[in-house]
């Protein structure tokens, strides 16, 4: 069986997920593909075949060549969309963040309980690659025995010029939270947030440091600094009671030259975690052929996006700020 796919948004995300599908991910074809700006949904049309291009979303969620629909469109298109596509009982893989608040995200998981069917996948790619999985899996065997200390580096090298210090708690940091809640399997239930004073390259805005402390007692740091300048770089190292271990970095080649051993980062995050996205598709769109669920599910979408809330919360009040979350329905076990 051959899953036809709607990608919803041509920019950077969906032509990359648009593009992968259609040439590496086997079991489906990408129909269909939508943008508010037509002539752009088109021009990624052209180089995966013959999909349709459409400029309103809705139109292709309802599109009975769509058996299922990716939503890579701005962030806060994906609650309507995502709503829309649960109306219709079609599978959504959403880009992260699931929604912009996580008053919508509760909307989405009440939507998707009442459709008594798991249907929703959020973006956190992370939870596919290499290193996190074997991370994780180091963690549930208590190789080193329990975790204390979770550090989190996230750099982005330039970031869009609009980006606030909001943005990357909401946006970027969030990564983190999610990566930390899926590393450790627990919530969290306190935040603080500080920030370094602002970089000449970007004056307008700060970065961040996020300090949370998980139900079980593991204190986790998140440095998210979006004008690194000098590359993509993503890190986790995890001290636990008798080891510690850190994400190895990921690099095809060493150069050698000018009395100095290189190693090059990638730009951005399409570059660094290419694998990750490639086994988060091929994953989803297996788990459609066999009617289960994989990655992360809406309530990790709500769960990550609530505790970005008060991370916020945290650094506009500069108080540490308490989580206190429902417990996860068994909808989602
Ligand atoms: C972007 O939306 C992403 O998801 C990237 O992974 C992250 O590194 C970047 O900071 C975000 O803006």
């Amino acid at each position: 069986m051959t899953t036809r796919i709607g990608v919803i948004g041509a920019g950077v995300m969906g032509a990359g997920h648009a593009l992968m599908l259609s040439s590496q991910i086997a079991g489906c074809q990408v129909t269909a593909i939508a943008d508010a700006d037509e002539a752009r949904a088109r021009s990624v049309a052209q180089k995966l075949g013959d999909a349709r291009t459409f400029s309103n979303a809705h139109a292709l969620i309802h599109n009975d060549e769509v058996d299922a629909i990716v939503v890579a469109s701005p962030d806060p298109t994906h609650h309507p969309l995502v709503l829309e596509c649960l109306r219709l009982g079609k599978p959504v893989l959403c880009e992260k963040p699931l929604a912009v608040t996580s008053r919508e995200c509760l909307e989405i998981v009440e939507a998707e309980m009442s459709a008594g069917k798991r249907l929703v996948q959020v973006g956190f790619m992370r939870r596919f690659d290499p290193g996190y999985e074997a991370m994780k899996s180091a963690i549930d065997d208590r190789r080193h025995g329990l975790p204390l200390f979770l550090h989190c580096i996230h750099r982005n090298a330039v970031a869009a010029s609009y980006t606030t210090s909001e943005a990357i708690i909401l946006n970027t940091a969030v990564h983190e939270l999610d990566a930390a809640r899926y590393l450790l399997g627990e919530e969290f239930v306190n935040a603080t947030a500080r920030s370094s004073r602002a970089t000449s390259a970007a004056p307008g805005r700060r970065p961040q440091f996020l300090l949370l402390e998980t139900a079980s007692g593991v204190l986790v740091d998140i440095e998210a600094f979006v004008d690194a300048q000098y590359g993509y770089d993503v890190r986790a190292e995890l001290v636990c009671e008798t080891g510690a271990m850190s994400l190895a970095q990921t690099h095809a080649i060493q150069t050698y030259g000018a009395g100095t051993i290189g190693k090059s980062l990638y730009g951005d995050w399409m570059g660094r975690f290419d694998d990750a996205y490639r086994r988060e598709l091929q994953a989803w769109v297996t788990a459609i052929r066999m009617g289960g669920h994989v990655g992360a599910s809406a309530w990790d979408g709500y769960a990550s996006t609530l505790t970005a809330e008060l991370c916020l919360d945290a650094f506009k009040s500069q108080r540490m700020v308490r989580i206190d979350m429902d417990s996860r329905p068994a909808f989602y076990d």
